[in-house]
Order: structure tokens, then sequence, then C-alpha cells
């Protein structure tokens, strides 16, 4: 059973990171004091699956989006039963274990249900497991993440951070390779092909546990990417969110005798991939239809006389397509969404839940994160809306307008007041959940001088032959006339670059880069504006607005140091399909997951 909207979990979770046990060293020593009425049903060395039993049992804490998870498990035919008691982990059959959020809070939350000495007990039986991500972390030692904070200590070994003084930005977030260092089964079908990565903390490989480790990826330094010890298995990358490839390693997992003989490796990954990734603007239209539309320079409506908003299809329709297509990733902008306040749109909400029932690359959605009062006076925080949208299936949200406000208030105070939407999603969820959307327009200047903000050198020279530009950051308003409210975009007195260092400090975890002047033009995306974002900040950031040809995607990659590119026209329309954006990229070498 999903959580209810609206459970308590995350603001528990915020209560516990900020109590006085947060930071508490765990002790192991103390856990084994703890008794369990643990009554082993079954013999210890019998595989997973040879019992032919169809139920998973599934340890989720309540801390974020395991939605994925679960449609993955009920995608390959599996039942979910969920842990609620020690005792459930203690007479599990196999178990998964998808941790998310941050380290310290899991920690806690596994200490104060009874569960972090079920789970030793489990793991050191050899009972069939597999930890994803946060679950694989929390079998080591100890981690830094907030701490140092004690883990299960399973495995030997300190959890860090990347170092992002090298170049690498962290978190690291996309496709990368393996390097298999031993047998272990679960992996048999990934040979070269790339896996879903998303997180800021890892554990290195060592003598002390190199009886564990069975494979490694290589971001900066080499980092344990899988482990293994007989029927134990966790892994830092997300099958559920790594296409085929990650379901055939579940699969493996679920079903270790039926799958067969191991499989020539295939592919040619080698490092991290850059990402295509589609994205679909979501509105309802006149006739309350949720469509995906497409705008030119933010424009969504079609210039005839109806003025209908353009319709270019269904959302959960063309994001089964895209995920067929091989896209990276697929994000939804609710573009209505700060004047229909997106709890209400439910219509959204199921387009989430349906994608992800089929789609196993990572949904990101934005549009109307903010806090909110509805017409009875309810008060929603913008965690509260996040939370609904990580519960119905999404992997990180976005948020624009609240952004340029967090961001504003943070530059002329110099305070991080932790109240923002940002700070507050990214504290309980972790910065890598969080993407910043950034929507500026260009304003041509003669002389960077002129102006207080960051400016670029511009390849076209503005109307008055000005050589320069700043882009000007807009946010989402209510335009009023006497037959209707719409939409508008006002400009505000902050720059993207301003914005995008403002954004990473407070906690964004990517930012994604529009540009209204090259929105649906087709022209190619802004070099100028992408180069001079990302050579600023640390964190990832997705080149966004103006594809028109495959290679404006070889284009931005090779001249700026974007980590993925977005388009949605050239999609949407057909005129360039994403098997051939990758085709082109592989054949420019640059490195794609295919
Ligand atoms: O401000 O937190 O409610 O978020 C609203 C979100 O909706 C923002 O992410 C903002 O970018 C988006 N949005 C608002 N109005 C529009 C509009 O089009 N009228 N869509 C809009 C922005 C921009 C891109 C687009 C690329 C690629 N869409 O994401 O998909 O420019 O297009 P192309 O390849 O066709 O050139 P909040």
């Amino acid at each position: 059973m999903e959580a209810p909207p609206f459970s308590s979990s995350s603001s528990q979770l915020l209560a516990l990171r900020s109590s006085s046990t947060y930071s508490r060293l765990f002790l192991r020593s103390n856990l084994r004091k703890t008794h369990f009425n643990f009554k082993p049903s079954r013999n210890f060395s019998v595989r997973a699956s040879s019992n032919g039993d169809s139920v998973v049992t599934l340890l989720d804490y309540g801390a974020g989006n395991v939605r994925s998870v679960r449609n993955a498990i009920r995608y390959l035919g599996f039942d979910i039963k969920d842990v609620q008691t020690p005792e459930d982990i203690l007479n599990a059959n196999r178990l998964i274990f998808p941790g998310v959020g941050a380290f310290a809070a899991a920690m806690d939350v596994l200490n104060e249900k009874g569960m972090a000495e079920a789970l030793c007990t489990y793991i050191e039986c050899d009972r069939p497991f597999l930890g994803i991500c946060l679950g694989l972390q929390l079998l080591f030692e100890s981690s830094e993440e907030n701490g140092p904070v004690n883990g299960l200590g399973l495995i030997p070994g300190v959890v860090q951070r990347f170092d992002s003084s090298n170049g690498f930005r962290v978190p690291h977030i996309g496709w990368n390779s393996l390097q298999i260092r031993k047998d272990s089964e679960i992996l048999d079908d990934v040979g070269a092909q790339h896996v879903y990565f998303v997180h800021s903390y890892r554990a290195i490989p060592s003598d002390e546990n190199k009886d564990w480790v069975s494979s490694t990826c290589n971001y900066g330094d080499n980092f344990i990417a899988s482990v293994r010890k007989g029927n134990v298995h966790a892994v830092q990358f997300h099958p559920e969110k790594s296409g085929d490839v990650g379901l055939s390693v579940l699969r493996r997992f679920l079903q270790p005798k039926s799958t067969g003989t191991k499989k020539p490796t295939e592919g040619k990954a080698l490092k991290l991939a850059k990402r295509v990734i589609a994205c679909l603007d979501v509105r309802t239209n006149d006739k309350g239809d949720l469509v995906v539309t497409k705008g030119d320079q933010y424009d969504v409506r079609e210039h005839t006389k109806e003025n209908e908003v353009r319709n270019l299809g269904k959302p959960v329709e063309l994001a089964g397509q895209y995920y067929k297509d091989g896209a990276d990733e697929v994000t939804f902008l609710n573009i209505t969404g700060f004047r229909d306040f997106p709890l209400g749109d439910m219509p959204m909400l199921q387009v989430l839940r349906y994608t992800s029932e089929n789609v196993f690359v990572p949904l990101t959605v934005g549009g109307g994160i903010r806090d909110f009062t509805d017409a009875n006076g309810r008060h929603y925080s913008s965690l509260e809306v996040a939370s609904e949208y990580f519960r119905s299936g999404a992997d990180k949200i976005s948020i624009g307008s609240d952004a340029v406000y967090a961001a504003e208030d943070y530059l002329r105070t110099g305070v991080k007041t932790g109240k923002s939407s940002l700070e507050q999603i990214s504290k309980v969820y972790g910065n890598q959940a969080v993407v910043v959307s950034v929507d500026p327009r260009r304003v041509y200047v003669k002389h960077p001088n002129d102006v207080e903000f960051k400016t670029v050198r511009v390849t076209n020279l503005g109307p008055n032959g000005e050589e320069f530009a700043w882009y000007q950051c807009t946010v989402s308003i209510l335009c009023f006339s006497f037959t209707q409210v719409s939409g508008g975009r006002e400009g505000r007195p902050i720059g993207a670059y301003e914005l995008a260092k403002a954004v990473e400090e407070l906690g964004a975890g990517e930012i994604l880069l529009n540009c209204i002047d090259c929105d649906g033009q087709g022209n190619g995306f802004d070099i100028a504006l992408i180069k001079s974002i990302s050579d600023a900040v640390s964190i990832p950031v997705i080149a966004s607005s103006g594809a028109g040809a495959a290679e404006h995607f070889s284009e931005v990659f090779t001249k700026t140091n974007a980590s993925a590119a977005l388009a949605a026209g050239i999609f949407h329309r057909k005129e360039v399909p994403i098997r051939s954006v990758k085709e082109h990229l592989l054949k420019e070498g640059i490195e794609v997951r295919i």
C-alpha cells in the first residue's frame, strides 16, 4: 500500500533531523541487547525464488519515493509485502531495501523502529537481500553525511562525499558504467551498458571490504557500485530507474534460477554519459483536457481565431513512447501549476502515477511547488506539494518561480533561513532530488558595466548593435483582464548567473536552464548562456530551449559543460527521433547510453 497523502513521514524526518538524537553515534553493540521474537520458518540456505513464492518484502520507512521500486517489482510479476515490524524482516523470503533520504535520518528511523538489529540478523544469516542506493551505504560502518554517523557495520568502510574540487560535479547524476570485479549473478546482463546513479556520497573499495565488492564505478575515483556475499546483494545505482538493463538486475535477484545462462557482454559504456531528456510541458486546455503543449518563446496558444492551447498529444502516451525511444529521463512541467494548485490538479498526479508504472527511467516534475492556502483556508507547505509529487512517482521535483524568490531573499540578506521550498525539500529528500528550473530572458547591453548582473558576449548582436547581454530571471504570474485570468511572466531583479550560484548554495542538486528567447525556435541552444552557468556551478546543468537538429546536441556538449540536454518540440513533432540524436552523438565521440 502506498503511504496516504500527507502522512507525517516527511515532517517526522524533519523533526528527527533537528532533534538532539540526529547526530548521535549509533552503537551497534547496544542493538545486540534487543531481543526479537524471531521464528525462522525456513532453511536459510534456500535461494529466494526456489519455493515459487511471488511475494517480495519491501522495507520502506517512508522517507521518499519508493513507488518506482514498487512499480518495477510489480511489473516483473511479484507482489509486495510491506515491513511493518522487525519480525517482518526476519520472516521475509526475500527483502528489498530501497534506502532513500539522508543516512543519519534513515539510521534514526531504523533504530527507533527496532529494524536495524533485525536487518543485521537477516543479513548475517545470508538471507536473500537487495539494498538499493542508501540501502547499500547503510551496510557500511559509518557515513560522513551530516556525521559521522554509524551505520549497520556489516561491511568495513566509511561512506564519504564525492570530491568536487577535481571538477567532477556533485551529485553524481546520470548513466555510468560498471567495472565488474567478481561474479555477482544479478549483474550478469549488465555487461558494458550504463546504469543510472544519483547520489552525493559513496563508499571506496579497500583491502578490508574487497571480499564484498562485486563492481566499481569510476567518477573522479573508483567507488563501490555493488556488493555481494552469498545471497546478500546491494547496489549503489538504481535498477528501477535503469531501463531494461535495470529490470534485468531486479529479475535476476527475484528469480535467480530462472534467468538462464550468462549473456555475453554487450554495450560500450566507459564513463558517465551525456543525457538526452524529453520534456513535456503539460496543462489543461480550454476543454478541460490535460494535454502536452509546446510554446514559441513560452506562448503556447495557436495564432488562430480560436486561440486554442496547442495540443501535441497525451502526456502518459508520449512519456511511454519517449522511454521506448531511449530518452534518458522524462520531465513534466505543469506549466499552469502556479495558478491551478497542483494538489487540486489530480489529473497531473494521475499522469505521474500511470507513467511511473511503465517508464523505468527518472521522472522529474515541476510546476506550482510553493506554499499554498486553498479556498477553505487550509495551508499546504511546498514540502507537502513536493511529497505528493514524489509519492505519485516523481524522482525529482523542479522548482521555478519559488526558487527565484528564495535566491533574491538570500542574495539580499545573506541568510539561509531554511524556510524556502528549495531548502526544505532538499533537506528532507536530498539535493539530488531537487532541480531548479530557470526561465531567463536575454537583455542586451552595450557594456558589461551597464548592469550589476553577469553578462556574456553574444554571437548575434542586439537590436541596437549591443555586444553583451544579461539573462533576466522570470517568474510565473497571473494576468487579470475583464474576461479572463491568464498566465504571464514577470522579469525579476536577478540574473540567471546570480540565481544559479545562489540556488546551488541553498541546496539545488541540478539546474534546468531554459532560455525564453530560444524556446521553440529550433535554432540551437544558447551556448554563451549555458557555458557561463555550467562553468559557474559544480552541480549538473541541463541545457534547454532551442534544439532543432541532432547537431545542436553535439554543439552544446562540446562547447559547454552541460551534463544533459533537454528538448521538446523536435521530439513532439517527430522531426528528430531520440535515437537519431544518440546515434549522432556517438558518431561524434560523445558518450551516451544506447
Ligand atoms: O514557476 O515553479 O510554477 O514552474 C513552472 C514551470 O513551467 C517552469 O519550469 C517553467 O519553465 C515552465 N513554464 C512556465 N510557462 C511555460 C510556457 O511555456 N509558457 N514552460 C513553461 C517552459 C520550457 C522548456 C521547454 C524547452 C524546450 N518550457 O522546458 O520544454 O524550452 O523546448 P524546445 O526544445 O521546443 O525549444 P513554477
